[in-house]
């Protein structure tokens, strides 16, 4: 007996010790050194290292701007989010008895959701430490996922009766310019859609994963055929993976990977996360050889803080929870920078958002198509085009169309100019002519 209660002691000493070890082990990284690293390091937010050549620094935190959370549900009573949240919309929840106009706040049990909806629009309220690259982008709150993180539908068998994801997608077309209830018209409608989701392509011959045609990626490419922005996590299958998902793989969408940033602002020492999903994407045959070259961008995406959502409340009184990592937490941070470029720049497409990033982002890693032309020739199946820039890709957007309308300027200028000389030639043969019929007449 006594023997036993010994042990029993002896065993719950150990595990005191190696909870506290592990305890200790785990809050190391949250020290006040590691504060918050992403939003810096794509130089959206200002910084020592990058300011003034931020995109904070242009004026930019994505005022007037909406940004869908596809998720898990958002706790929008966060400190961080509080008054965002222009509409939502449960496909979690049967339609009989939660409304499916805009008008329904979803809740978060899961937690990805509200992280993801803090990395691209937090406030980092009150501290204003961890904050989204777009504070002041707007959130509506799709929820596709339960408590578990996947949604109805993702099941086999029930995909074909319910899909919560496909739901969300569809809701997501119609509702795109809806004019919310109680919203300034600036916050009208859907600008970007952030999906940090994938679905494993579960038909026969997806060997080499989806190659864009399954139904998620043609329903999210619609969506940008709409003129929504959609930002897709490119998935967490780490270098040797059998290509990329559904959603991710869509042609039309932009797909991000995940860096490791190091807990440091400079971008010097980032490098791709073990975990990030490599490309290119299954090959869709048609005579587009660009289309696969996926990942489009990277962004930080390990040990993010962010901020907590609460299982059975609202999150009204949390804070910011521990460092997780996942390609899931890289897209949201990119949603945000698109928000800045739509807002120094409304009139954009998709298409040349998409562009603009690809372009500016900082290449990496061995380019694996050199004879490609630009901007293709940069991109690296782990990196994509490279490491994205937020500050270069709001300045280009500003600036985007500007250079067509100076010249169009100066034509109109130059149209001035030529038209005031020939009045003023005009006015002087007529001056002459006047003048000479005045001398012939005197004469005569
Ligand atoms: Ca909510
Ligand atoms: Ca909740
Ligand atoms: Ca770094
Ligand atoms: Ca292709």
């Amino acid at each position: 007996m006594i023997k036993n209660i010994l042990c029993k002691k002896m065993f719950t000493v150990t595990i005191t010790v190696v909870l506290l070890s592990v305890s200790i082990f785990m809050i190391t990284p949250m020290s006040s050194e590691a504060s918050d690293i992403a939003n810096p390091a794509v130089k959206a937010k200002q910084s020592n290292e990058y300011s003034p050549n931020t995109a904070w620094d242009l004026g930019y935190t994505g005022k007037g701007i909406n940004i869908a959370i596809m998720d898990t549900g958002v706790d929008d009573a966060h400190p961080s989010l509080k008054g965002k949240m222009l509409a939502g919309v449960d496909f979690t929840k049967p339609e009989l008895f939660f409304p499916r106009d805009g008008s329904y706040d979803p809740d978060d049990t899961n937690g990805h959701g509200t992280t993801c909806a803090g990395i691209a629009t937090g406030t980092g309220e009150p501290e204003k430490k961890y904050q989204g690259t777009a504070p002041d982008a707007m959130l509506i709150d799709v929820r596709i996922g339960t408590a578990l993180g996947i949604g109805p539908g993702e099941i086999p068998y029930l995909q074909d009766i319910y899909d919560s994801a496909l739901e969300g997608i569809e809701w997501t077309i119609k509702y795109k310019d809806s004019e919310w209830e109680g919203a300034p018209e600036d916050n009208y409608g859907i600008d970007i859609l952030s999906l940090s989701w994938g679905i494993y392509p579960e038909d026969e011959g997806t060997v080499g994963g989806s190659d864009g045609s399954d139904e998620y990626s043609t329903g999210l490419n619609r969506l940008v055929d709409a003129g929504v922005v959609v930002v897709v996590s490119c998935g967490n299958e780490g270098p040797d993976n059998d290509g990329l998902w559904c959603m991710g793989a869509a042609s039309k969408v932009i797909t991000v990977g995940a860096t490791d940033d190091k807990n440091t602002i400079t971008r010097t020492d980032d490098v791709i996360a073990d975990y990030s999903s490599r490309g290119p994407r299954k090959d869709n045959g048609d005579d587009d050889p660009y289309d696969e070259l996926k990942p489009d961008v990277v962004a930080p995406g390990t040990d993010i803080i962010q901020a907590e959502y609460d299982r059975i409340g609202d999150g009204s009184d949390n804070g910011y929870g521990d460092r997780g990592s996942g390609t899931s937490y890289a897209s949201p941070n990119v949603a945000g920078i698109v928000a800045l470029m739509l807002e120094a720049n409304p009139d954009l497409t998709p298409k040349q958002i998409k562009d603009i990033l690809r372009e500016t982002a900082e290449p990496r890693g061995t380019p694996e198509y050199p004879d490609y032309p630009y901007p293709h020739n940069k991109w690296n199946r782990s990196y994509g085009y490279g490491v994205v820039d937020a500050y270069e890709a709001v300045k280009t957007a500003k600036d985007f169309g500007k250079e067509k309308e100076e010249k169009t300027g100066e034509e109109v200028i130059g149209g001035g100019l030529w038209f005031t000389a020939v009045l003023l030639i005009s006015l002087l043969i007529i001056a002459a002519v006047v003048v000479y019929v005045i001398k012939f007449r005197k004469k005569h």
